[in-house]
């Protein structure tokens, strides 16, 4: 259809410019075209959230154009390739990083205002894409950021919900849930890719058949399904490379059986058959648990087989034998939920590729890479066996088939150690027959990473010791990190400002270690003030959000103390709040000299809770009570105030990080795998106050023991301190607090009954009261800290100074050349 003589290529390359222009005249240009013809807006009249869609089409643009050389790259050198499984993936806003990364930022924010607007107030109109939980999907999120900037070739897969984690809506102080119908505006930052769909089965029957003499299972479903791609594109910094995150969608089957439909009603049928969407409609919203429901379950298959199709497509593109599979795809199994990925694999290299068991196996054995991020039995994926045989049959047989070789084996090399066999045996005895999804990743797995060291060791000796046994160079640990693209140069960019000054470049933007040669100008009294500057400002933003959210007037003055986390037991944000109360009754019973020494306190509070975890509910509700009451004692003004921060996400978090002078980090020791918020508050020269658990230990070796303030029994304590039940010390403070909670000093008595009695008489399994001392310590020096302005500052640069290890970048190199085994497959354009 191109003219005669030339090439097509040839042609279309003549009739394109070589790249988008990113000059301000371009950019404006583009940014009306996308008005006019995107939005369909007049180019003369159009407000701010129509300019954000223009601004974020124009931006997106660039990406394709980036992501598309980056494919052609990637098909050219066919280099082994990392397909990252996520059940969740929080990305939060996409318009500040991805123009960031593309290095275009300050063009856009000049041709914007050149056209009359803002940057930042356009990037404001951007929701959050909240596909995920908590501190694991955000994890995904910053890691797919590293991958693509260290040039990795990788690909994200993941479910596109259409109802992302619910909002949290405060009324009287509950929690409420609403749905996040997230995509209600449009989502600029997908691409659907109609032509990718693969079709999806479930439940049925297995039946034997014969090809060329061979017995081979064929599974004949009862649903079918279709799973359409849609593609959110990842960019690297101070890289052409851009890569993607898939995201699946379900759609009903084409392939449906109309016959069926004959006798029933049409509309019915047709109703009926829209229900296939509901696969993909939600998030599960309990963190760390499977609560055994089928559509759960459905979500995982349909989330896996897709996957796989799309992986074993892209290989058989490019190659005919399947032994050279392992050399080109590495496979990551974030947490357990993906795991049905492995019976996935198995099934069709056996009965559509017809490799033979030992041939498949071989492979599988090759490929995988598992990741938990649990310290916690109570955690990991099990499913019911009647519900796997019923929704997918064939998989539970080949599950059979891999725990009967494996157990054979295993009694070959332990004996008949029938405990021993019965707790690695995939499957789980009891009333109700589990398969354990854990086992079956470690089993398949080449290897098995924990998140930070201390995490690793808790594996080793407790949660998978039987494996650890078995084959002790299967288990590593790669300490979690966080992008500071992110988490320092789009939510602080002044901090970012300052930093490349001092240190004299921005090559600490993709090296982090070079933040260390802040620690040279450590007591520099010229940085100190720029650094307290910077504080100022954030802490200022900050503020006028608490007050445009909840009409409270906070002091510059007061130390922010954040405390920012999915509300669980094991988090102790009770703790917090029983801090805050022996804070409120010791000001209220001091004279007036001793309270001109107090330290005035904003203590800031947020997290959802899951909406069946009624413990975590009444924590929330605790909050707001003592927050009503001490808010407003006026004898108490600006020494202390309570905020609660309704609908912590991804974008909230920009905000209140940068602000907060104190962080608080109170796990139990030994129940955090690894915790990264913490890294984004060092990262921003916040300080900690936190227990010596997950990453938390590798922080102290980094920064200091003096730089950090800890307090609380280390993990080797804890199970003897749990073991002393009644008898157990617990401080007179703490017990004067619970009772006055439990006395009605906040109200709603009966109501915080359970949750008085679960930390006393024994019962204290996280144990608070047995913490409650050397918390109330703690909390005692960072007050002396933050009066001594100079100290304060000190320890802040030092924090930062030291927060490189905990980057990401330095996460993912390890993964890549201790684990997956991929080489960067840098886009030289
Ligand atoms: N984590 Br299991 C979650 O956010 N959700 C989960 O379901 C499970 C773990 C967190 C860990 O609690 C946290 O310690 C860790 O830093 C994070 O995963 C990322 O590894």
């Amino acid at each position: 259809e191109f003219g005669e003589g030339k090439g097509k290529a040839e042609r279309i390359f003549g009739l394109m410019d070589v790249f988008l222009k990113n000059d301000p005249i371009s950019l404006q240009k583009d940014i009306l075209d996308h008005v006019e013809f995107t939005v369909a807006k007049s180019r003369f009249s159009f407000d701010d959230f129509e300019a954000y869609q223009a601004l974020a089409h124009s931006v997106r643009d660039r990406l394709i154009e980036r992501w598309h050389d980056t494919q052609i790259h990637f098909s050219k050198k066919d280099p082994k390739r990392l397909y990252f499984l996520s059940l969740e993936f929080l990305m939060g806003r996409s318009l500040s990083n991805s123009v960031i990364n593309l290095g275009v930022r300050d063009q856009f924010a000049d041709a914007l205002s050149q056209l009359g607007f803002e940057f930042e107030v356009l990037a404001e109109q951007e929701g959050d894409a909240c596909l995920g939980n908590g501190g694991l999907a955000r994890l995904s999120a910053c890691q797919m950021e590293s991958l693509a900037t260290l040039d990795y070739p990788a690909i994200g897969y993941g479910l596109r919900y259409q109802y992302g984690l619910f909002r949290q809506v405060i009324l009287d102080g509950f929690q409420h849930e609403q749905p996040d119908y997230w995509l209600n505006f449009g989502n600029p930052w997908e691409i659907a890719r109609i032509h990718i769909t693969y079709t999806v089965k479930f439940y049925g029957t297995v039946t034997d058949e014969v090809l060329n003499k061979e017995k081979y299972k064929v599974w004949v479903p009862g649903e079918m399904v279709e799973a359409v791609a849609y593609d959110n594109p990842i960019p690297g910094y101070g890289t052409r490379n851009t890569i993607v995150l898939r995201l699946w969608a379900a759609k009903p089957s084409d392939q449906h059986n109309m016959e069926a439909y004959n006798t029933g009603d049409y509309v019915d049928a047709v109703v009926n058959r829209q229900r296939a969407e509901s696969i993909s409609s939600i998030l599960y919203p309990d963190d760390r648990s499977y609560q055994g429901k089928e559509l759960q379950l459905k979500q995982q298959y349909f989330f896996v087989s897709a996957s796989v199709q799309d992986i074993i497509r892209r290989f058989k593109d490019a190659h005919k034998n399947f032994d050279e599979f392992p050399e080109k795809v590495a496979l990551q199994l974030n947490d357990t939920h993906p795991s049905l990925t492995i019976a996935e694999v198995m099934r069709v290299l056996l009965d559509e590729e017809h490799l033979g068991w030992n041939r498949a196996w071989d492979i599988v054995c090759k490929i995988f890479s598992f990741t938990t991020h649990t310290v916690s039995p109570d955690s990991l994926v099990k499913i019911p066996v009647d519900l796997l045989g019923s929704l997918l049959p064939r998989h539970l047989q080949i599950i059979y088939d891999i725990n009967f070789n494996f157990v054979e084996n295993l009694k070959k090399m332990i004996g008949l150690d029938y405990d021993r066999l019965a707790r690695m045996s995939i499957v789980e005895e009891g009333a109700v027959k589990n398969i354990r999804m854990a086992n079956l990743a470690i089993i398949c797995s080449h290897t098995v990473n924990g998140v930070s060291r201390l995490h690793s060791e808790l594996l080793k000796t407790k949660l998978f010791k039987d494996f650890y046994e078995l084959w002790p160079h299967k288990f590593h640990y790669k300490t979690n990190g966080v992008t500071q693209r992110r988490w320092i140069v789009v939510s602080n960019p002044s901090l970012c400002a300052l930093i490349s000054k001092w240190l004299g470049t921005e090559a600490w933007i993709r090296d982090i270690d070079l933040l260390i040669g802040l620690r040279d100008y450590a007591t520099n009294s010229e940085l100190h003030q720029e650094w307290k500057m910077v504080k100022k400002v954030n802490k200022i933003r900050l503020a006028e959000y608490i007050e445009a959210m909840s009409g409270l007037k906070v002091s510059l003055d007061a130390m922010f103390d954040v405390h920012t986390k999915r509300v669980h037991e094991y988090k102790r944000q009770l703790l917090n709040i029983l801090g805050i109360i022996h804070r409120y009754d010791c000001i209220k019973n001091m004279n007036k000299n001793d309270r001109r020494k107090v330290v005035p306190r904003v203590c800031i509070i947020g997290g959802k809770a899951a909406p069946g975890y009624e413990m975590a509910k009444k924590i929330i509700k605790l909050f707001h009570v003592v927050a009503e009451k001490i808010n407003n004692d006026n004898d108490i003004g600006d020494l202390l105030k309570l905020v609660f921060i309704p609908d912590y996400n991804v974008s909230v978090a920009e905000l209140v990080i940068p602000g907060a002078d104190l962080s608080q980090h109170l796990s139990t020791a030994g129940h955090e795998a690894s915790g990264t918020s913490s890294m984004k508050f060092l990262m921003n020269g916040c300080l900690l106050l936190a227990t010596e658990d997950g990453s938390t230990i590798e922080m102290i070796e980094e920064i200091g023991r003096d730089n950090i303030f800890l307090f609380g029994a280390a993990v080797h304590e804890v199970p003897a301190l749990r073991k002393k039940g009644p008898a157990l010390k617990v401080p007179l403070q703490f017990l004067r607090v619970v009772r006055m909670i439990r006395e009605g000093h906040f109200g709603f008595k009966d109501y915080f009954k359970s949750l008085c009695d679960k930390i006393e008489g024994g019962n204290d399994y996280f144990l608070l009261g047995a913490d409650f001392a050397s918390y109330i310590e703690a909390q005692a020096a960072a007050d002396k800290a933050f009066v001594d302005e100079e100290r304060w500052t000190k320890m802040s640069i030092l924090c930062a100074a030291g927060s490189g290890k905990f980057s990401s970048d330095r996460t993912i190199q390890e993964y890549a050349e201790k684990t997956w085994g991929i080489q960067p497959c840098r886009c030289a354009f």
